[in-house]
């Protein structure tokens, strides 16, 4: 289906990136794997040779970095220069506390990592794009993008951005060929409430509880769906939730 493409995956190493590099790489993909963590991007990128044949090339970078992201990108070796669909995943969440307790450091990590971070590979990445008249930019958002919940205010705030962004890109790049793409996620049992709540397990489980929670696979299923759709159709806008959550603030989770 994506034969010869060549897909770029920020926040490869976890979660939803890393499902959406094993759906796209069972679908033909050749990948650029970008994150911090070299080791697990090594790894995923072993495992897909073996299991697929997958040609990857990882890249080791922190997306805050306006530098280290023009520089590992607009050195790439040319055979993975023209990228074909961009997927914006890298991205995370710090704490959950009233606007007034919140640590002004967490806010900073939240708005470089979803918003700068997502603007600094997008600009290097989209003109080449431009150029050949052809792309998929893909943005995952969340449903955090659409609806504000208590203690989210910040990570909300970046997520609310990344929609905005999706639907600025809509228009600046309206006759280029270029479509984009924004997914909201729902809960999604990944590392992200690990990373929210800094390695307290017990909090983050909390978050699942009492629920089946989507998977990183299920998402990564709709990622894949946008893409393959034939170049006059744009799924421009998707909400995946889990059955039990209506939204932000209502989900049933059965007591045990
Ligand atoms: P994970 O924590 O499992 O994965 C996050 C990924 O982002 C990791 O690969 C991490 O890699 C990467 N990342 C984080 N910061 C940076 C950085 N500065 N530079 C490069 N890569 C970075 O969480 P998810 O898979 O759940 O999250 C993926 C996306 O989905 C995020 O944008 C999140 O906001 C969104 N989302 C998640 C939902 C959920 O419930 N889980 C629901 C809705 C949206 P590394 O640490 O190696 O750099
Ligand atoms: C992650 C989902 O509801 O924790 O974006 O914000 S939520």
């Amino acid at each position: 289906m994506l034969q010869g493409k060549t897909v770029l995956i920020t926040g490869a190493s976890s979660g939803i990136g890393q499902a959406c590099a094993e759906r796209f790489a069972e679908s033909g993909a050749r990948l650029l794997l970008l994150a911090r963590r070299r080791e697990r991007l090594e790894q995923l990128a072993a495992q897909l040779q073996q299991r697929y044949g997958t040609s990857t090339h990882c890249l080791v970078c922190d997306v805050r970095d306006r530098h280290a992201v023009q520089h590992v990108l607009g050195t790439l070796p040319p055979e993975w220069a023209a990228i074909d669909i961009l997927i914006n995943n890298a991205g995370l969440a710090r704490g959950l506390a009233p606007l007034h307790e919140g640590d002004p450091d967490d806010w900073d990590e939240m708005l470089d990592t979803n918003v700068r971070g997502l603007l600094n590979v997008t600009r290097v990445v989209l003109p080449g794009m431009v150029a050949r008249r052809s792309g998929m930019v893909i943005n995952i958002g969340s449903i955090a993008g659409r609806e504000v919940y208590p203690n989210g205010n910040v990570y909300c705030a970046t997520k609310h951005a990344v929609r905005a962004l999706s639907e600025a890109l809509r228009i600046d790049l309206n006759g280029t060929g270029i479509r984009v793409v924004n997914i909201d996620p729902g809960l999604v049992e990944t590392e992200f409430s690990l990373v929210r709540f800094r390695g307290d397990a017990d909090r983050a489980r909390k978050v699942y509880e009492g629920l089946q929670p989507l998977s990183a696979a299920d998402v990564a299923d709709v990622v894949l769906f946008c893409a393959t759709r034939p170049p006059h159709v744009v799924i421009a806008d998707v909400l995946i939730l889990p059955s039990a959550q209506a939204n932000t603030w209502l989900v049933h989770r059965e007591r045990s």
